[in-house]
């Protein structure tokens, strides 16, 4: 460990108690809002993306997420995946959602999730994939994916998007 790496680990345990729910590394908080855990899949360019995170609402009052906004796709949007008959579906979520105080919407797969139509570039393993989530009031939050290979075994969603 050099010596900014210590002196980092200094300021972070010095500032901690004073944020008892200070977000881990690659979560982001802004005002009462806190995204944890944002990531994609690799993908090529000109195949569709998604988009997984936890979009938490740690403030006193009701937020309400109007949309996502990518440079690295043709367009973003919400959708909702659903079982019905044994037969899976989705459609896009318009009008936003609202995240009651305290409350937190997952978008994971089989669920919510986002949904980058027209990916510009390659989304390599260990890369970075830029988004702006928006809110009500005027609010943008910009926050990267992360692109990891996610859990096949979990997920019998996964092949879903392929022909979305
Ligand atoms: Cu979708």
């Amino acid at each position: 460990m050099n010596r900014f790496a210590l002196a980092a680990l200094a300021a972070f345990t010095l500032s901690a108690p004073a944020f008892p729910n200070i977000a881990l590394a690659g979560d982001y908080r802004v005002g009462g809002i806190e995204v944890r855990r944002p990531w994609t899949r690799p993908a090529q360019a000109g195949m569709n993306g998604v988009g997984y995170l936890t979009v938490a609402n740690v403030g006193a009052k009701p937020v309400k997420l109007l949309g996502v906004e990518t440079p690295a796709a043709s367009s973003a949007t919400i959708h909702q995946s659903s079982m019905a008959g044994g037969v899976s579906s989705m459609r896009e979520v318009t009008g936003g959602l609202t995240i009651a105080p305290g409350a937190k919407i997952e978008f994971a797969p089989g669920g919510y999730h986002l949904m980058l139509m027209g990916l510009k570039n390659a989304q390599a393993l260990g890369g970075k994939v830029p988004l702006i989530l928006v809110f009500d009031g005027g609010r943008k939050m910009k926050i990267d994916l992360s692109v990891e290979a996610g859990a096949p075994k979990a997920d019998p969603m996964a092949g879903i998007h392929m022909d979305h």
